[in-house]
Protein backbone atom coordinates (compact mmCIF):
# COMPACT_ATOMS: atom_id res chain seq x y z
CA UNK A 1 0.00 0.00 0.00
CA UNK A 2 1.59 3.35 -0.80
CA UNK A 3 0.17 4.90 2.39
CA UNK A 4 2.78 2.22 4.08
CA UNK A 5 5.63 3.20 1.90
CA UNK A 6 5.05 6.89 2.59
CA UNK A 7 5.80 6.72 6.49
CA UNK A 8 8.82 4.40 6.45
CA UNK A 9 10.73 8.13 6.66
CA UNK A 10 8.82 8.25 9.37
CA UNK A 11 9.83 5.49 11.83
CA UNK A 12 13.16 5.96 10.20
CA UNK A 13 13.58 9.41 11.78
CA UNK A 14 11.75 8.30 15.01
CA UNK A 15 14.60 5.73 15.77
CA UNK A 16 14.86 2.34 14.03
CA UNK A 17 13.16 -0.65 16.25
CA UNK A 18 10.60 1.28 17.77
CA UNK A 19 7.38 -0.73 17.05
CA UNK A 20 4.42 1.39 15.34
CA UNK A 21 0.96 1.01 15.21
CA UNK A 22 -1.08 1.87 12.27
CA UNK A 23 -4.47 2.83 12.91
CA UNK A 24 -6.00 3.62 9.98
CA UNK A 25 -4.50 3.17 6.50
CA UNK A 26 -6.36 6.70 4.83
CA UNK A 27 -6.00 9.12 7.75
CA UNK A 28 -2.30 7.47 9.00
CA UNK A 29 -2.72 8.14 12.81
CA UNK A 30 0.52 6.86 13.60
CA UNK A 31 1.21 5.55 17.36
CA UNK A 32 4.37 5.42 18.64
CA UNK A 33 5.14 2.65 21.70
CA UNK A 34 8.51 4.08 22.34
CA UNK A 35 9.28 6.75 25.30
CA UNK A 36 7.37 9.71 24.97
CA UNK A 37 10.86 11.67 25.42
CA UNK A 38 13.49 9.81 24.16
CA UNK A 39 14.53 13.00 21.52
CA UNK A 40 14.11 15.58 24.39
CA UNK A 41 17.07 17.57 24.45
CA UNK A 42 18.15 18.77 27.74
CA UNK A 43 18.05 22.53 27.92
CA UNK A 44 14.56 24.23 27.56
CA UNK A 45 15.89 26.68 25.21
CA UNK A 46 16.51 23.94 22.70
CA UNK A 47 12.59 22.81 23.28
CA UNK A 48 9.54 23.94 22.14
CA UNK A 49 7.16 24.39 24.73
CA UNK A 50 3.80 25.59 24.20
CA UNK A 51 1.24 27.35 26.23
CA UNK A 52 -1.25 24.55 26.39
CA UNK A 53 0.16 20.69 26.91
CA UNK A 54 -1.69 17.44 27.74
CA UNK A 55 0.16 16.98 31.07
CA UNK A 56 -1.55 19.70 33.34
CA UNK A 57 -2.05 17.79 36.77
CA UNK A 58 1.30 16.46 36.60
CA UNK A 59 3.20 19.51 36.24
CA UNK A 60 0.91 21.47 39.04
CA UNK A 61 1.72 19.22 41.19
CA UNK A 62 5.46 19.19 40.48
CA UNK A 63 5.36 23.22 40.41
CA UNK A 64 3.39 22.64 43.52
CA UNK A 65 6.31 20.91 45.25
CA UNK A 66 8.85 23.56 43.51
CA UNK A 67 7.05 26.34 45.79
CA UNK A 68 7.29 24.68 48.20
CA UNK A 69 10.86 24.05 48.37
CA UNK A 70 11.42 27.47 47.37
CA UNK A 71 9.28 28.88 50.29
CA UNK A 72 11.79 26.90 52.57
CA UNK A 73 14.82 27.95 51.35
CA UNK A 74 16.07 24.81 49.17
CA UNK A 75 16.83 26.73 45.58
CA UNK A 76 18.39 23.33 44.39
CA UNK A 77 15.44 21.02 44.67
CA UNK A 78 12.95 23.79 43.95
CA UNK A 79 14.95 23.77 40.25
CA UNK A 80 14.80 20.57 39.89
CA UNK A 81 10.86 20.45 40.33
CA UNK A 82 10.75 22.81 38.41
CA UNK A 83 13.16 21.00 35.37
CA UNK A 84 11.05 17.97 36.11
CA UNK A 85 7.60 20.01 34.89
CA UNK A 86 8.94 21.82 32.59
CA UNK A 87 10.06 18.38 30.42
CA UNK A 88 6.71 17.21 31.04
CA UNK A 89 5.43 20.73 29.17
CA UNK A 90 7.28 19.77 26.28
CA UNK A 91 5.97 16.18 25.89
CA UNK A 92 4.12 15.54 22.57
CA UNK A 93 1.48 13.55 24.39
CA UNK A 94 -0.16 12.82 27.33
CA UNK A 95 1.85 10.69 29.37
CA UNK A 96 -0.12 7.40 30.70
CA UNK A 97 2.69 5.32 32.37
CA UNK A 98 6.19 6.37 33.96
CA UNK A 99 7.84 3.80 31.71
CA UNK A 100 6.95 5.70 28.71
CA UNK A 101 9.22 8.48 30.14
CA UNK A 102 12.23 5.92 29.42
CA UNK A 103 15.35 7.42 30.90
CA UNK A 104 14.83 11.15 31.00
CA UNK A 105 17.62 12.96 32.39
CA UNK A 106 15.71 15.95 33.77
CA UNK A 107 13.66 13.91 35.74
CA UNK A 108 14.60 13.13 39.05
CA UNK A 109 13.41 10.54 41.66
CA UNK A 110 11.54 12.45 43.71
CA UNK A 111 9.95 13.72 40.82
CA UNK A 112 9.22 10.58 39.36
CA UNK A 113 7.59 9.10 42.44
CA UNK A 114 5.35 12.51 41.94
CA UNK A 115 4.20 11.50 38.68
CA UNK A 116 3.70 7.68 39.28
CA UNK A 117 1.47 8.85 42.11
CA UNK A 118 -0.66 11.27 40.16
CA UNK A 119 -0.52 8.94 37.11
CA UNK A 120 -2.07 5.97 39.49
CA UNK A 121 -4.24 7.43 41.74
CA UNK A 122 -4.80 10.90 40.36
CA UNK A 123 -3.25 12.63 43.14
CA UNK A 124 -0.07 13.18 45.20
CA UNK A 125 -0.15 12.53 48.88
CA UNK A 126 2.44 14.73 49.61
CA UNK A 127 1.05 17.49 47.62
CA UNK A 128 -2.02 17.52 48.89
CA UNK A 129 -0.26 17.38 52.20
CA UNK A 130 1.74 20.60 51.18
CA UNK A 131 -1.07 21.92 50.28
CA UNK A 132 -2.94 21.62 53.30
CA UNK A 133 0.27 22.88 55.51
CA UNK A 134 -0.43 26.13 57.44
CA UNK A 135 2.94 27.03 56.36
CA UNK A 136 2.64 26.57 52.71
CA UNK A 137 -0.99 28.35 52.27
CA UNK A 138 0.33 31.28 54.82
CA UNK A 139 3.83 31.91 52.78
CA UNK A 140 1.41 31.62 49.35
CA UNK A 141 -0.98 34.51 51.05
CA UNK A 142 2.14 36.62 52.08
CA UNK A 143 3.95 36.27 49.21
CA UNK A 144 1.41 37.12 46.86
CA UNK A 145 1.34 40.77 48.26
CA UNK A 146 3.27 43.30 45.88
CA UNK A 147 6.58 43.84 47.71
CA UNK A 148 6.76 40.69 49.52
CA UNK A 149 9.26 38.21 49.36
CA UNK A 150 9.93 34.83 50.30
CA UNK A 151 12.78 36.12 52.60
CA UNK A 152 10.06 38.20 54.29
CA UNK A 153 7.07 36.25 53.64
CA UNK A 154 8.85 33.74 56.34
CA UNK A 155 10.12 36.26 58.71
CA UNK A 156 6.27 36.91 59.11
CA UNK A 157 5.65 33.44 59.65
CA UNK A 158 8.14 32.74 62.25
CA UNK A 159 6.95 35.57 64.23
CA UNK A 160 3.54 34.23 64.38
CA UNK A 161 1.78 36.19 61.74
CA UNK A 162 -0.91 34.27 59.65
CA UNK A 163 -3.46 36.45 57.70
CA UNK A 164 -3.42 39.94 56.26
CA UNK A 165 -5.39 41.36 59.07
CA UNK A 166 -2.56 40.36 61.32
CA UNK A 167 -0.48 42.52 59.36
CA UNK A 168 -2.47 45.32 59.86
CA UNK A 169 -3.27 44.62 63.53
CA UNK A 170 0.13 43.78 64.39
CA UNK A 171 1.29 47.07 62.85
CA UNK A 172 3.58 45.34 60.46
CA UNK A 173 6.12 47.54 60.05
CA UNK A 174 5.54 47.74 55.82
CA UNK A 175 7.61 49.45 52.78
CA UNK A 176 5.40 51.55 50.97
CA UNK A 177 5.38 49.60 47.78
CA UNK A 178 4.28 46.55 50.43
CA UNK A 179 1.29 48.45 51.97
CA UNK A 180 -0.28 49.53 48.09
CA UNK A 181 -0.26 45.81 47.60
CA UNK A 182 -2.18 45.02 50.66
CA UNK A 183 -4.31 48.02 49.66
CA UNK A 184 -4.86 46.47 46.28
CA UNK A 185 -4.42 43.26 47.52
CA UNK A 186 -7.33 41.36 45.69
CA UNK A 187 -7.35 43.47 42.49
CA UNK A 188 -3.55 42.59 42.04
CA UNK A 189 -4.32 38.85 42.68
CA UNK A 190 -7.25 38.87 40.04
CA UNK A 191 -5.28 37.67 36.62
CA UNK A 192 -4.94 40.74 34.16
CA UNK A 193 -6.97 39.88 31.26
CA UNK A 194 -4.75 40.21 27.39
CA UNK A 195 -7.57 43.20 26.48
CA UNK A 196 -6.99 45.41 29.72
CA UNK A 197 -3.38 44.48 28.99
CA UNK A 198 -3.33 45.99 25.63
CA UNK A 199 -5.44 48.96 26.68
CA UNK A 200 -2.40 49.86 29.09
CA UNK A 201 -0.42 49.30 26.35
CA UNK A 202 -2.22 51.94 24.23
CA UNK A 203 -2.41 54.45 26.92
CA UNK A 204 1.11 54.38 27.42
CA UNK A 205 1.71 54.36 23.81
CA UNK A 206 -0.15 57.86 23.77
CA UNK A 207 1.89 59.04 26.44
CA UNK A 208 5.31 58.05 24.92
CA UNK A 209 4.42 59.68 21.77
CA UNK A 210 3.42 63.28 23.03
CA UNK A 211 7.00 63.59 24.35
CA UNK A 212 8.94 61.46 21.82
CA UNK A 213 7.84 60.86 18.71
CA UNK A 214 9.21 57.39 17.08
CA UNK A 215 9.66 55.84 20.21
CA UNK A 216 7.75 52.39 20.71
CA UNK A 217 6.07 50.48 23.43
CA UNK A 218 6.47 46.57 23.49
CA UNK A 219 4.11 44.40 25.41
CA UNK A 220 6.54 41.64 26.52
CA UNK A 221 6.23 38.76 29.17
CA UNK A 222 3.47 36.24 29.05
CA UNK A 223 1.64 38.15 26.94
CA UNK A 224 3.96 37.70 24.11
CA UNK A 225 3.75 34.19 24.85
CA UNK A 226 0.61 33.72 23.77
CA UNK A 227 -1.00 33.84 27.59
CA UNK A 228 -4.64 34.96 27.84
CA UNK A 229 -3.84 36.53 31.19
CA UNK A 230 -1.02 37.42 33.47
CA UNK A 231 -0.46 38.81 37.01
CA UNK A 232 0.95 42.10 35.09
CA UNK A 233 1.80 44.03 32.11
CA UNK A 234 5.58 43.89 31.00
CA UNK A 235 5.99 47.18 28.59
CA UNK A 236 9.82 47.69 26.99
CA UNK A 237 10.39 51.15 26.03
CA UNK A 238 12.70 52.29 23.45
CA UNK A 239 13.99 54.86 20.73
CA UNK A 240 15.69 53.33 17.30
CA UNK A 241 17.69 56.47 17.78
CA UNK A 242 20.53 56.09 20.52
CA UNK A 243 20.18 57.74 23.16
CA UNK A 244 16.91 59.47 22.45
CA UNK A 245 15.16 57.21 25.28
CA UNK A 246 17.32 59.11 27.48
CA UNK A 247 14.72 60.74 30.12
CA UNK A 248 11.94 59.80 28.17
CA UNK A 249 10.17 57.14 31.45
CA UNK A 250 10.30 60.37 34.39
CA UNK A 251 8.02 62.35 32.14
CA UNK A 252 5.98 59.52 30.87
CA UNK A 253 5.23 58.51 34.37
CA UNK A 254 4.33 62.25 35.46
CA UNK A 255 2.13 62.72 33.04
CA UNK A 256 0.30 59.47 33.85
CA UNK A 257 0.18 60.14 37.15
CA UNK A 258 -0.90 63.86 36.62
CA UNK A 259 -4.01 62.52 34.56
CA UNK A 260 -4.68 60.05 37.65
CA UNK A 261 -3.54 56.95 35.70
CA UNK A 262 -1.01 55.76 38.59
CA UNK A 263 -1.81 54.83 41.88
CA UNK A 264 1.54 53.65 43.02
CA UNK A 265 4.82 54.12 41.67
CA UNK A 266 8.90 53.60 42.28
CA UNK A 267 11.15 53.97 39.36
CA UNK A 268 15.24 52.62 39.44
CA UNK A 269 17.82 54.39 37.08
CA UNK A 270 19.64 52.65 34.46
CA UNK A 271 23.08 51.59 36.53
CA UNK A 272 24.50 48.72 33.89
CA UNK A 273 27.34 50.12 32.28
CA UNK A 274 29.71 48.12 29.59
CA UNK A 275 32.46 48.94 31.46
CA UNK A 276 32.12 46.74 34.45
CA UNK A 277 32.15 43.65 31.97
CA UNK A 278 30.11 40.87 31.27
CA UNK A 279 29.41 40.09 34.60
CA UNK A 280 25.45 38.78 35.52
CA UNK A 281 23.55 42.30 36.03
CA UNK A 282 23.53 42.51 39.91
CA UNK A 283 22.80 40.08 42.59
CA UNK A 284 20.61 36.96 42.98
CA UNK A 285 17.77 39.24 42.73
CA UNK A 286 18.58 41.65 40.38
CA UNK A 287 16.88 40.83 36.78
CA UNK A 288 19.08 43.53 35.35
CA UNK A 289 19.94 47.25 35.60
CA UNK A 290 17.25 49.10 32.91
CA UNK A 291 15.83 52.11 33.91
CA UNK A 292 12.47 50.89 35.24
CA UNK A 293 9.51 51.75 36.56
CA UNK A 294 7.59 49.42 39.01
CA UNK A 295 3.48 50.66 39.66
CA UNK A 296 0.26 50.08 39.88
CA UNK A 297 -1.90 51.85 37.49
CA UNK A 298 -6.15 52.80 37.55
CA UNK A 299 -7.20 51.35 35.12
CA UNK A 300 -11.01 51.98 33.66
CA UNK A 301 -13.47 48.86 33.76
CA UNK A 302 -16.81 48.17 32.72
CA UNK A 303 -17.53 44.20 33.98
CA UNK A 304 -16.02 42.27 36.18
CA UNK A 305 -14.47 42.81 39.24
CA UNK A 306 -14.04 45.99 40.44
CA UNK A 307 -17.15 46.82 38.28
CA UNK A 308 -19.01 48.50 41.09
CA UNK A 309 -16.55 51.18 41.33
CA UNK A 310 -15.38 51.09 37.39
CA UNK A 311 -12.17 50.42 37.78
CA UNK A 312 -9.17 48.11 38.65
CA UNK A 313 -5.67 48.20 40.17
CA UNK A 314 -3.10 46.26 37.77
CA UNK A 315 0.32 46.13 38.46
CA UNK A 316 2.72 47.77 35.45
CA UNK A 317 6.37 47.20 34.91
CA UNK A 318 8.54 49.84 32.14
CA UNK A 319 10.85 49.06 31.11
CA UNK A 320 13.56 51.55 29.07
CA UNK A 321 16.44 49.80 26.71
CA UNK A 322 18.64 51.37 24.44
CA UNK A 323 18.29 50.37 21.04
CA UNK A 324 21.43 48.49 20.85
CA UNK A 325 20.53 46.35 23.82
CA UNK A 326 16.22 46.25 23.36
CA UNK A 327 16.89 42.72 21.41
CA UNK A 328 18.77 41.66 24.84
CA UNK A 329 15.90 43.09 26.45
CA UNK A 330 12.72 42.01 24.77
CA UNK A 331 14.26 38.33 24.83
CA UNK A 332 15.19 38.67 28.63
CA UNK A 333 11.77 39.99 29.50
CA UNK A 334 9.45 37.55 27.19
CA UNK A 335 10.15 34.45 29.51
CA UNK A 336 9.36 32.09 30.79
CA UNK A 337 11.25 32.44 33.91
CA UNK A 338 12.81 29.46 33.35
CA UNK A 339 13.35 29.53 29.76
CA UNK A 340 15.21 32.29 30.58
CA UNK A 341 17.27 30.14 32.76
CA UNK A 342 18.41 27.88 30.55
CA UNK A 343 19.48 30.16 28.02
CA UNK A 344 21.79 31.20 30.44
CA UNK A 345 22.67 28.21 31.69
CA UNK A 346 23.02 26.85 28.03
CA UNK A 347 25.06 30.05 27.09
CA UNK A 348 27.34 30.08 29.75
CA UNK A 349 27.72 25.58 30.14
CA UNK A 350 27.95 24.97 26.26
CA UNK A 351 29.22 28.29 24.51
CA UNK A 352 31.33 30.00 27.67
CA UNK A 353 28.71 32.90 26.71
CA UNK A 354 27.14 35.45 29.42
CA UNK A 355 23.93 36.23 28.09
CA UNK A 356 22.26 38.50 29.87
CA UNK A 357 18.99 41.54 29.23
CA UNK A 358 21.61 43.90 27.76
CA UNK A 359 24.55 41.52 26.14
CA UNK A 360 25.98 38.85 24.99
CA UNK A 361 29.49 38.21 26.03
CA UNK A 362 32.14 35.07 24.62
CA UNK A 363 34.12 34.56 27.18
CA UNK A 364 36.53 32.95 24.78
CA UNK A 365 37.39 35.97 22.46
CA UNK A 366 36.67 38.55 24.84
CA UNK A 367 33.82 40.21 23.15
CA UNK A 368 30.57 41.72 23.06
CA UNK A 369 28.43 39.94 20.31
CA UNK A 370 25.72 42.51 19.34
CA UNK A 371 22.65 41.39 17.67
CA UNK A 372 20.00 42.93 15.75
CA UNK A 373 17.31 41.00 16.50
CA UNK A 374 15.77 38.27 18.91
CA UNK A 375 16.63 35.50 15.82
CA UNK A 376 20.11 36.42 15.93
CA UNK A 377 20.89 35.98 19.48
CA UNK A 378 19.56 32.45 18.88
CA UNK A 379 21.64 32.06 15.97
CA UNK A 380 24.99 33.68 17.96
CA UNK A 381 24.47 31.20 20.47
CA UNK A 382 24.01 27.99 17.70
CA UNK A 383 20.60 27.92 19.05
CA UNK A 384 17.48 26.90 16.56
CA UNK A 385 14.81 29.95 16.66
CA UNK A 386 12.22 29.40 19.38
CA UNK A 387 8.88 31.56 18.83
CA UNK A 388 7.11 33.51 21.59
CA UNK A 389 4.12 31.24 21.70
CA UNK A 390 6.62 28.29 22.25
CA UNK A 391 8.88 29.22 25.51
CA UNK A 392 5.98 28.38 28.05
CA UNK A 393 8.76 26.34 29.47
N1 LIG B 1 12.09 37.14 34.33
C1 LIG B 1 13.23 36.35 34.46
N2 LIG B 1 13.71 36.03 35.69
C2 LIG B 1 13.07 36.47 36.78
C3 LIG B 1 11.92 37.26 36.67
C4 LIG B 1 11.44 37.58 35.43
O1 LIG B 1 13.83 35.96 33.47
N3 LIG B 1 13.58 36.14 37.98
C5 LIG B 1 11.60 37.50 33.01
C6 LIG B 1 10.80 36.39 32.41
C7 LIG B 1 9.42 36.93 32.26
C8 LIG B 1 9.56 38.44 32.43
O2 LIG B 1 10.78 38.65 33.08
C9 LIG B 1 8.42 39.02 33.17
O3 LIG B 1 8.30 38.45 34.45
P1 LIG B 1 6.87 38.08 35.05
O4 LIG B 1 5.89 39.16 34.79
O5 LIG B 1 7.09 37.68 36.47
O6 LIG B 1 6.51 36.75 34.26
P2 LIG B 1 5.37 36.46 33.20
O7 LIG B 1 5.85 35.30 32.43
O8 LIG B 1 5.02 37.69 32.46
O9 LIG B 1 4.19 35.96 34.11
P3 LIG B 1 2.76 36.64 34.35
O10 LIG B 1 1.96 36.25 33.15
O11 LIG B 1 2.24 36.02 35.60
O12 LIG B 1 2.95 38.10 34.47
MG1 LIG C 1 4.29 39.40 33.43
Amino acid sequence: DPALLDISWFTESMGAGRPVEIESRHRLRVTVLAPLGQQMAPYACQRRTPLLHSNQPLTEALETLAEEAGFSGSEGRSLAFTRAASVLKALPGRLSTLEELGPLPGIGEHSRRVIQDVLEDGVSVEVERVKLSERYRTMKLFTKIFGVGVRTASRWYQEGLRTLGDLQERNTKLTRQQQAGLRHYEDLNTPVERGEAESIGQMVQEAVQRFLPGASVTLAGGFRRGKPHGHDVDLLLTHPEAGREAGLLTRVVSWLDSQGLILYQHSQENSFTLHEGPEAPGGRDVLDRFERCFSIFRLEVQGGPGAARGWKAVRVDLVVAPVSQFPFALLGWTGSRHFERELRRFASHERRMVLNSHTLYDTRQNLFLPAASEEEIFQLLGLEYVPPAQRNA
